[in-house]
C-alpha cells in the first residue's frame, strides 16, 4: 500500500518576485538609456535619473516620446534616458524649431526637449522665444549651470552678475532670468528647481508631463568641473545654502487615488487640477503666493532677482491656456499619418488657386 496516496501535492513554488512595474506593467529599466559619459557628480546626471523616474511613474509609453536637444553636455543627456523613444540631436541652439516640427507632425507624441543655459539663452535665444510665444506643447528642461560646460566653462547668459569663474574672472553682465522671460512670453507652466533637491525636481517633472502646453523647467544643475567653487552662484554649496523653496508641492495623477502617495503634509494648501487629469497639490511655506496669478509670479521673480535670491518651485501655472495645437485648430490625428488623399490638393483645387493668382 502506498503511504503517499493521500498526501497533498507539494505547493507550487511561489513565482519569483519580479521587478516593480508601473501602471503599464513596465519595469523602470524600460525607461533607462545609455551609460552617461558626463563627469562624475555632474548635476545633469541627477536630472537624467529623475526624468527616468518621472516618466516611469507617470506611465508614459516610451515609444510615444520624442526627445530633442541641441549641443552641450546637457544636450548629450537625451541619450541617457528612454532608449526606446524617438530622438533627434539638433544643431547648437536649434532644437526649438526641430521640436516644433516634430510635435506638429505627430501630435500624439510627448515632446521632451533638454537644453543648456548656453544652448537656450545664447545661440538659441532667437528660437527659444518663439517656442514660448507659440506655446508648443512639450516639456522643456534647461540644465542650467551658468557656464558653457562642454567648451570648458565660459560664462553663459544665466551667470549671475558678480559671480566668479575658477580663474577669478568676475562676471560684469546681468543674468537673463529664463523663468521671467517665459512667463512674459505666455508660457503656461514655469518652474525652477535644483538638481540637488531631487524630491522637488521629481514632483515638478511629474506635473510638467501632465501639462497641455509648453512646460518650462529651469533646473540649476552644478557643473562640478568648471563652476562648483567659492564665488560661483551655481555650485552645490551655494545652492544648498541659499535655496528657498516657495512652497512644497506634489503631483497626484488620476490613477493614484490617495493623497498619501504624495508627500505633501497637511497645512494651508491649494489644488490645481490639470485638464488631462491629475492634480498639483501645493502647500504654502510662509509666503502667500498663488502660482495661478501671473502678475504675482512676475513681481516675485523681479523682486527676488534684484536681491539675487535663489527661489525654487512652481512660479506660474495656467492649465487652461491655449496651446499651439488649439491655435492652429489642429485635428486629433497625427498629420504624419494622414493619407495622401487628405493632404494633397486635388487637380481642380490647384487649378482654382492658379487661376486666382493670374
Ligand atoms: C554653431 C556652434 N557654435 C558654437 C559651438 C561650441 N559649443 C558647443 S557646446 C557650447 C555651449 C554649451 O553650453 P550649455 O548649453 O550651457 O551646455 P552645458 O555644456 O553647460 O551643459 C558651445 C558654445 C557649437 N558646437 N556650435
Ligand atoms: S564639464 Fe561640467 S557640465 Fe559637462 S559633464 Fe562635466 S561637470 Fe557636467
Ligand atoms: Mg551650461
Amino acid at each position: 500500500m502506498s503511504t503517499t496516496t493521500n498526501v497533498p501535492p507539494a505547493p507550487a513554488p511561489a513565482p519569483a518576485a519580479g521587478p516593480k512595474v508601473n501602471r503599464l506593467g513596465l519595469p523602470v529599466t524600460d525607461y533607462q538609456g545609455a551609460k552617461s559619459t558626463l563627469c562624475p557628480g555632474c548635476g545633469h546626471d541627477v536630472i537624467t535619473n529623475t526624468l527616468i523616474a518621472a516618466f516611469w511613474e507617470m506611465g508614459v509609453e516610451p515609444h510615444k516620446v520624442a526627445k530633442m536637444s541641441g549641443i552641450g553636455c546637457s544636450s548629450k543627456t537625451t541619450n541617457y534616458f528612454l532608449n526606446r523613444s524617438w530622438g533627434f540631436n539638433a544643431v547648437h541652439g536649434r532644437m526649438p524649431s526641430v521640436a516644433t516640427g516634430a510635435v506638429l507632425a505627430n501630435r500624439t507624441l510627448v515632446g521632451v526637449g533638454v537644453s543648456g543655459d548656453g544652448d537656450t539663452a545664447a545661440i538659441g535665444m532667437g528660437q527659444f522665444v518663439h517656442l514660448l510665444r507659440r506655446n508648443v506643447p512639450m516639456l522643456y528642461v534647461i540644465e542650467n549651470n551658468g557656464v558653457y560646460g562642454l567648451t570648458k566653462g565660459q560664462f553663459s547668459p544665466t551667470s549671475d552678475y558678480g559671480s566668479k569663474l575658477k580663474t577669478g574672472v568676475v562676471n560684469d553682465l546681468p543674468a537673463i532670468d529664463l523663468c521671467t522671460l517665459a512667463i512674459e512670453l505666455g508660457c503656461g507652466f514655469v518652474a525652477r528647481t535644483f538638481s540637488a533637491d531631487r524630491k522637488q525636481l521629481l514632483q515638478i517633472l511629474r506635473a510638467a508631463v501632465a501639462h497641455r502646453g509648453l512646460a518650462l523647467v529651469d533646473v540649476i544643475s552644478p557643473c562640478v568641473t568648471f563652476n562648483d567653487h567659492p564665488g560661483s552662484t551655481k555650485s552645490y554649496d551655494y545652492g544648498r545654502q541659499n535655496e528657498q523653496p516657495i512652497h512644497e508641492l506634489g503631483f497626484v495623477p488620476t490613477w493614484e487615488k490617495a493623497a498619501q502617495e504624495v508627500d505633501v503634509p497637511a497645512g494651508e494648501s491649494m489644488n490645481v487640477d490639470m485638464p488631462n487629469g491629475g492634480t498639483i497639490r501645493i502647500k504654502k511655506l510662509g509666503r502667500d503666493f498663488d502660482p495661478r496669478d501671473k502678475a504675482a509670479a512676475l513681481d516675485l521673480l523681479r523682486e527676488s532677482g534684484a536681491k539675487q535670491e535663489f527661489l525654487t518651485g512652481l512660479f506660474y501655472v495656467n492649465p487652461e491656456q491655449k496651446n499651439f495645437f488649439d491655435l492652429l485648430d489642429l485635428g486629433p490625428d497625427a498629420l504624419a499619418t494622414l493619407p495622401e488623399s487628405k493632404v494633397r490638393p486635388s487637380r481642380a483645387a490647384l487649378d482654382r488657386i492658379n487661376e486666382e493668382l493670374r
